[in-house]
């Protein structure tokens, strides 16, 4: 089989496309090392002495896992030094990190989620790293304000799933593609060329245990899946959840399907579960890039102006056809 390399697809975006900078094109492959690093140590585990608690908190008051921590360290740690970057966000740290004074700054600003999924590190069920790169508006202060743009700013999103396979599935705004890792190489090879979202699905994704917090909207939509082939739609449908926002959206990618953490009533402070900056908005790019949509119910989460840097948000995203249905259902309520 040819392989086409991580490093060798970018170099053709940037050369043939124009699509990235090559400071862009950089950066992006310091990511796809650091997240190595982290597959690494994802997959020892125990042996590593890396699971369980942290014994911290973030900045969302959960628990860290040790992993969460680790990732966060390994992402600061390979991204601080290159020169791209005027500073980084994570679900992990209050406040951007500051590039330290030693070495030069760039014009990227790098949000991620070091790892997503952790409620299911400690049980082996897969978990991801989510990122985004965002320009750092000319001449801005690199602080939390310079971070909070609407998602159709990003210039690159992309995650890596530590699953059976560790996948890396990117977007510079051409498309979706993904590679898998060679673990005998240490290089990513291109896999998946072009990732389409199916307009159409008989799959969801959500956690019903909410289903009484649920909006009516949502209540609605469910409950026709549900009914299946005696109800409005016609037809079965089948239900996932995997609790890993990257295991749900990476299958969805693959397959088809639709993937909703709705606002609900347990917590009317929290608009929904999932982050904005570093969750709903890259994952987002890549659905609308794989043709599919992301929605918050009320408006595409793309165009949502970011009020605070770890602000929530609901999403509704993946195949076009089901999104659409979902928001048109919270229009009519
Ligand atoms: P954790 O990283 O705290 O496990 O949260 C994962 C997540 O942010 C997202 O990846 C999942 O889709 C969602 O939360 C799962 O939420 P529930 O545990 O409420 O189902």
């Amino acid at each position: 089989m040819r392989r086409v390399t991580l490093t060798q697809y970018l170099i053709e975006q940037q050369r043939e496309h124009q699509r990235i900078p090559v400071n862009l094109r950089l950066q992006i492959e310091v990511v796809a090392r650091a997240v190595k690093a982290i597959s690494v140590n994802v997959g020892k585990g125990a042996i590593a002495g890396v699971l369980g608690e942290a014994g911290t908190d973030n900045v969302q008051g959960e628990a860290q896992k040790q992993l969460d921590v680790v990732a966060n360290e390994i992402l600061l740690l390979s991204n601080e030094w290159g020169g791209h970057l005027a500073a980084m966000a994570s679900e992990e740290m209050p406040l951007p990190y500051a590039i330290p004074n030693r070495y030069p700054k760039g014009e990227y600003l790098l949000l991620f989620d070091p790892l997503d999924g952790s409620s299911n590190i400690d049980v082996n069920i897969s978990v991801g790293t989510i990122f985004s790169v965002l320009r750092c508006p000319e001449g801005a202060e690199a602080d939390e304000r310079a971070f909070l743009q609407p998602g159709t700013q990003q210039v690159a999103a992309g995650y890596a799933l530590y699953g059976p396979q560790t996948l890396l599935v990117l977007t510079v705004g051409d498309g979706v593609v993904g590679f898998t890792l060679d673990r005998e190489f240490g290089t990513w090879v291109l896999t998946n060329p072009d990732m389409r979202i199916p307009e159409d699905t008989r799959e969801y994704a959500i956690n019903a245990s909410n289903a009484r917090f649920w909006d009516p909207a949502i209540r609605r939509y469910i409950g026709e899946l549900v009914a299946g082939k005696e109800g409005p739609r016609g037809k079965d449908f089948n239900m996932r959840w995997v609790a890993s926002m990257v295991a749900d959206v990476h299958r969805l990618l693959t397959r088809g399907g639709i993937f909703m953490y709705p606002r609900d009533k347990r917590d009317p402070s929290k608009p929904g579960r999932l982050r904005l900056m570093y969750e709903a908005n890259p994952m987002s790019m890549i659905v609308e890039q794989a043709g599919g949509a992301a929605s918050t119910g009320y408006q595409r989460i793309l165009d949502v102006q970011p009020e605070q840097l770890h602000q929530r948000i609901p999403v509704v995203l993946g195949s076009r056809n089901e999104v659409e249905r979902v928001a048109q259902y919270y229009a009519e309520a």
